[in-house]
């Protein structure tokens, strides 16, 4: 891919909960977006508390118009509490609609796993690196949502700026 990413501004919100875990999460994160040239001052890494968090920050930053994508990067693990639920739930249908409601893309790199080794796993580089492939989709979807906007600005400019129709043929 190059250096195509040089211009992106990208937005990280990243829970501190299962710092074990989130910390590979966004230094995974963070070395894949350099090596796809993301330059290190157009991206905005905020830290929060858990999860839970995540969605009111990432819709804030999508909101706020300097940022082309939002990575989400977190770690709900089961446990034994009824939390995993509700945290789960919230914040999958938090950042869902937060890119729904700001037109820009919002990646969902949270975790949700039974035991804390199965998220060690998903974090690690060497295996699964769900914080590699949060910042790999986060390149693709700014590239995808550039290639919609420019489909909506030709069909806001009305018909002459599109394809000319095919002549028609003389009824016979
Ligand atoms: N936050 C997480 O990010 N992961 C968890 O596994 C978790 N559990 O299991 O409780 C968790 N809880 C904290 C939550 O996200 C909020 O920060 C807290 O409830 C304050 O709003």
């Amino acid at each position: 891919m190059g250096r195509s990413a040089e211009q992106f501004r990208i937005g990280i919100v990243a829970a501190k909960f299962n710092e074990q875990v989130t910390s590979k999460l966004l230094n995974a994160c963070v070395d894949t977006l350099t090596a796809r040239g993301v330059r290190e001052e157009n991206m905005n890494v905020v830290r929060v508390p858990g999860a839970f968090e995540i969605p009111l920050v990432a819709r804030a930053m999508a909101k706020s118009g300097r940022v082309d994508a939002v990575i989400c990067l977190g770690a709900v693990i089961r446990g034994d509490t009824p939390h995993f639920e509700y945290i789960s739930a919230e914040v999958s249908r938090g950042i869902g609609q937060a890119a729904l409601d700001t037109d820009v893309p919002i990646i969902f790199g949270v975790l949700t796993t039974e035991t804390v080794a199965q998220a060690v796993v998903r974090a690690d580089t060497k295996k699964f690196n769900r914080g590699g492939e949060a910042a790999k989709s986060a390149i693709e979807m700014v590239m995808v949502m550039r290639q919609v906007n420019r489909m909506r600005q030709k069909s806001d400019a009305g018909p002459s700026a599109g394809p000319r129709p095919a002549a028609r043929r003389p009824a016979d």
